[in-house]
């Protein structure tokens, strides 16, 4: 996902980071290639014109020309201003009405709806407690109503039925009025995919619109169609009175233009992003954390949630105390946190999700393996308890014996009693502040400071 923007915004920062003071000259030039970088992800150009001039009013200040640090300051205004492109915070669906609330899925053929449709179900009903229903009001695409039908009871959901045979607008009366008596929270209402050009049918998702009375009417919009999309979001912004889109296909589109455009574009914001073909495959669309994604700042708002998730607390807070009552930092706690690294995934994913890894991911990935891991545990696994909470007893008798039953190498465990040293002073240094995912926070550089590689 914004392969491309990231990329691209990557390198242009790391050139303005290297001048120590920035000039306008700096400034004009880095934010030509942002120009540049936008269009390439077909960002639409009055989007492009817009958020070119806002950084460039903004950056070409005293505050950031004489500033300290004048790339980060511009790296600051640069995510602001995207987070405001996109509509600062994710805005939740509206569902606060008479039940149910009937949320209305339009679009182009082919751009998700009805996928998505099962998507939104189990998302209510995970996340909200909801009782969902689906129905579809597509009797043009032969299948189309049984792909929802299927969709439904895979996803344990309940299927209101329609037939090919019926008129979409029966179809939405009924169902209203079978939600109702059944008591549903909510109903998903698919419609067939159809061209913005197409004016009977523009009129039809109209009447149904007027039929249905939605409190949610979201734009099912496919981030791989680019510029055609865009327009498309137009019209229908035009025919119906949309509450918002719904980007689907992120995982698979490289550019992310859409998601830039859309709410410039319609004026409503993305709600939820589609980010790969299973039910559960659906974000709430985050306008701060796509920012970060795109500017190569990685995931590391996930990453953290993450490590919060995954870090094993009452042994994370054991530590703490320990260390601070100055029992240190051992190797049995540097094995715990190397078993939990190995937990969330490898180093490879954790290195992916920090903050300008982006392009040298691979490399350091394929550099310390998983299998660095392996070896790090089996080497403190062949210590004598004693030599786990003293290692500065490890002689070179001792480190044969180790290196032996660890099938490594007597460099190995040197090595490993090295990054050792250096994670106990680092975690010295922080088990005052809360542990590793603090230290992953602070993380600014190629790779968070608290780490021992
Ligand atoms: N990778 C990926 N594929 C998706 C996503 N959402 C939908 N798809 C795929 O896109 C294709 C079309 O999805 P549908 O839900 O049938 O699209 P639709 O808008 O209902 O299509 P019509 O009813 O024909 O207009 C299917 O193969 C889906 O699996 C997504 O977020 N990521
Ligand atoms: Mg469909």
């Amino acid at each position: 996902m914004f392969d491309l923007l990231s990329e691209k915004f990557t390198d242009i920062f790391s050139n303005l980071r290297g001048y120590g003071r920035l000039t306008e000259k700096h400034i004009n030039d880095g934010l030509r290639d942002v120009r540049v970088a936008l269009l390439e992800a077909d960002v639409a150009l009055p989007v492009v014109r817009n958020f070119i001039e806002d950084i460039r009013t903004r950056s070409l200040t005293k505050e950031v020309l004489t500033s300290l640090t004048p790339g980060q300051a511009l790296i600051k205004i640069v995510n602001e201003e995207l987070i405001a492109l996109m509509g600062n915070n994710n805005e939740a669906l509206k569902l606060n009405t008479q039940p149910p609330a009937v949320i209305l899925l339009a679009g182009l053929q082919g751009a998700g709806k009805t996928t998505t449709c099962a998507k939104l179900g189990v998302f209510l009903r995970e996340r909200e407690n909801k009782k969902v229903a689906l129905i579809s009001c597509d009797v043009y695409r032969p299948g189309a109503i049984k792909q929802l039908q299927i969709l439904a009871k895979e996803n344990d959901l309940s299927w209101l039925e329609s037939k090919e045979s019926d008129k979409p607008s029966n179809i939405a009366r009924n169902g209203l009025t079978t939600a109702k008596r059944q008591l549903f929270d909510v109903l998903i209402v698919d419609s067939a995919g159809r061209l913005h050009v197409d004016v009977e049918m523009m009129d039809e998702i109209k009447s149904l619109h007027n039929i249905l009375n939605p409190i949610e009417t979201l734009f099912v919009i496919d981030a791989m169609m680019g510029q055609d999309a865009i327009n498309a979001a137009a019209e229908f912004n035009n025919t119906l009175p949309l509450t918002g889109s719904i980007l689907t296909k992120a995982d698979s589109d490289a550019r992310g233009g859409a998601a830039l455009t859309v709410k410039y574009i319609t004026g409503k914001p993305i709600k939820f992003i589609g980010v790969g073909e299973r039910s559960e495959d659906l974000s709430l669309f985050n306008p701060d954390r796509i920012s970060s994604q795109i500017l190569g700042m990685g995931d590391v708002l996930s990453l953290i949630e993450e490590v919060e998730k995954k870090t094993d607390k009452e042994k994370a807070l054991k530590l703490n105390k320990k260390i601070k009552k100055g029992q240190g930092f051992s190797l049995v706690d540097f094995r715990d946190q190397l078993r939990q690294m190995s937990s969330m995934g490898g180093i490879g994913n954790i290195i992916n999700k920090l903050p300008g890894t982006q392009k040298i991911s691979g490399n350091l990935a394929a550099q310390i393996n998983d299998h660095e891991f392996t070896k790090l545990v089996a080497i403190i696994d062949s210590m004598t308890t004693k030599e786990r909470f003293e290692p500065k007893i490890i002689n070179g008798s001792r480190k044969k014996r180790i290196a032996a039953g660890s099938g490594t190498k007597v460099q190995d465990i040197n090595k490993l009693l090295k990054q050792f040293n250096h994670m106990q002073k680092m975690m010295k240094k922080f088990s005052n502040k809360g542990g590793l995912a603090k230290i992953l926070k602070g993380a600014g550089g190629s790779k968070p400071s608290g780490f021992p590689f």
